[in-house]
């Protein structure tokens, strides 16, 4: 199975809550490797490029400014299929309906104070870790005990 790059977004609401630690700790603890991590606040065009799929929609207004007034957390995460592994990690966008055990499902009660973002396919993921990190701000590091994280036919 070929490696992957996500992009996760800890939004302003975990950043209030306390939360950044507690997500970062789930990615670690599942053997995804932090490849980039920065604090950064978002444009308003960066915003409307990130959620280009969302700008017509009646809640965009707030989504824009609640992500654009306060830091965020930008992160890329790889490993085998971190793509789908991330979604599934996350939980429902409405984090009512998130099950128990998702990061959502764990931490959150809204659909638009839903705490994470990460990258909804592999084609997004390349464009959105793109959109937050320059080349020379990933890392390529190997980890010491990778042959613990997956076998070699993997
Ligand atoms: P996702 O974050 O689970 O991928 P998307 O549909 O891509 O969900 O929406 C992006 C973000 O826009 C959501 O995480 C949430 O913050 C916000 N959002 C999506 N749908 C709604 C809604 O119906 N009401 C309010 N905010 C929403
Ligand atoms: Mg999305």
């Amino acid at each position: 199975m070929a490696m992957e790059r996500t992009l996760i977004l800890i939004k302003p609401d975990a950043i209030q809550r306390g939360l950044i630690g507690g997500i970062i700790a789930r990615f670690e603890a599942r053997g995804l490797k932090v490849i980039g991590m920065k604090m950064v606040k978002m444009s308003a065009a960066m915003s409307k490029e990130h959620y280009s799929h969302l700008t017509s929609k009646p809640f965009y207004p707030d989504l824009e400014k609640f992500m654009t007034h306060h830091p965020i957390v930008a992160m890329a995460l790889e490993g085998k299929e971190c793509v789908q592994v991330v979604r599934d990690m996350m939980g429902a966008t409405n984090a009512r309906k998130a099950l128990p055990g998702t990061i959502r499902g764990d931490m959150s009660m809204s659909t638009s104070r839903n705490i994470i973002h990460g990258s909804d396919s592999l084609e997004t993921a390349g464009k959105e870790v793109k959109r937050f990190f320059k080349p020379e701000e990933l890392y390529e590091y190997t980890f010491a005990a990778q042959e613990y994280n997956y076998a070699p036919d993997e």
